[in-house]
């Protein structure tokens, strides 16, 4: 007999009601995107270093939207989501984007290197040639019991993995944010063990929901979401979701992570959402919409528990929640 469950990506997306004011957006965003492309080719030696007025990549947005992943809650509205960003190497505020002035996200190498086939290096135009950009409804929930939903454009992270072409041994995938103190002003803070570092097992990397973000809200991302190429992981705290990336290195070690070297009591390598472990200063139990102020609980694995659940079978008493 069956019983059939609900799970976490059937909740009715029919809540979302600012969604439907955002999809009617679209079509507008997306012919200003178009118009901004036009501009660019116009000139070659502005489509070398770009900010976040002009980018290179914009006529390929809006992409279509995976129905597959669904919301409980409304899509955050833009203007909210764009002035609450973490992003040290700029800013320990919230109002990010201010700090970003110098940042250039063109010219942008992305290295492939470690243990695999043939180490690679490749311009963000054309590894965007070799995948295919879709839009995600995602929860994003900061292990700051903060929480918001995004519509990300980006690809699967397990097609990036199958480009780079794993040797058997790797068993990780460490990534690492740009260095550049010119650039980034708390890059000369040496508190802070920059560049920023993520990491995660070859199963979550190549885990579905794995993200590799270029854009959000039907265009390229502005800066201070993390372009122009960021990572996002829902089942786990913002904090793995690094961005500015221009490294990807495969490796048998456990990466150690930025946040996990700063403060390594508290901060961890596998962070997985969980609202019955608790933050050792605050309590996971609840969280705060960036928008409407309102509380509501945490889920375990953030929601996405029927997709990731079983990467941790057994070890649920482990380590795994910071
Ligand atoms: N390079 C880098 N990546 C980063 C951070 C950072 O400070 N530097 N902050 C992380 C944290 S704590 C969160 S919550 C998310 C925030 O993503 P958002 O600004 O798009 O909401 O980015 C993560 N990625
Ligand atoms: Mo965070």
């Amino acid at each position: 007999m069956h019983i059939r469950r609900r799970r976490g990506w059937e909740i009715p997306e029919a809540l979302a009601t600012p969604e439907a004011v955002y999809l009617s957006r679209r079509g507008v965003l997306g012919a200003g995107a178009a118009m901004l492309a036009g501009g660019v080719m116009a000139g070659p030696a502005a489509a070398q270093r770009v900010g976040d007025a002009a980018d290179p990549s914009a006529g390929l947005y809006p992409a279509a939207q995976n129905p597959r992943y669904t919301l409980d809650r409304p899509v955050t509205p833009e203007a909210k989501a764009s002035v609450v960003n973490n992003y040290y190497e700029f800013s320990y505020g919230k109002n990010v984007a201010p700090s970003m002035t110098r940042f250039q996200r063109r010219p942008w190498l992305v290295k492939i290197d470690g243990l695999v086939e043939k180490p690679q290096e490749l311009g963000i135009d054309d590894l965007l040639k070799k995948v295919q950009l879709e839009e995600r409804l995602y929860r994003h929930r900061c292990v700051e019991a903060w929480s918001m939903a995004v519509p990300w454009t980006g690809f699967a992270m397990k097609d990036l993995v199958a480009l780079a072409n794993p040797a058997s041994g790797a068993k990780y995938v460490r990534m690492e944010t740009f260095l550049d103190p010119k650039i980034a002003p708390n890059q000369k803070d040496f508190r802070y063990p920059w560049p920023y570092v993520e990491g995660l097992t070859l199963e979550e990397a190549t885990n579905e929901l794995a993200f590799l973000v270029t854009g959000v809200y039907g265009k390229p991302a502005p800066n201070q979401f993390g372009a122009p190429l960021r990572l996002v992981t829902p089942w786990k705290y913002g904090f793995k979701s690094i961005k500015g990336i221009v490294r990807f290195t495969f490796t048998d070690k456990q990466p150690l992570s930025y946040w996990e070297e700063v403060q390594g009591a508290e901060y961890g390598f596998w962070a997985n959402v969980n609202p019955k472990v608790p933050h050792p200063r605050w309590s996971q139990a609840s969280e705060e919409d960036i928008t409407t102020g309102e509380r509501r609980p945490t889920l375990i694995f953030n929601g996405y528990g029927a997709f990731v659940a079983d990467l941790y079978k057994g070890r649920e008493n482990a380590k795994i929640w910071f």
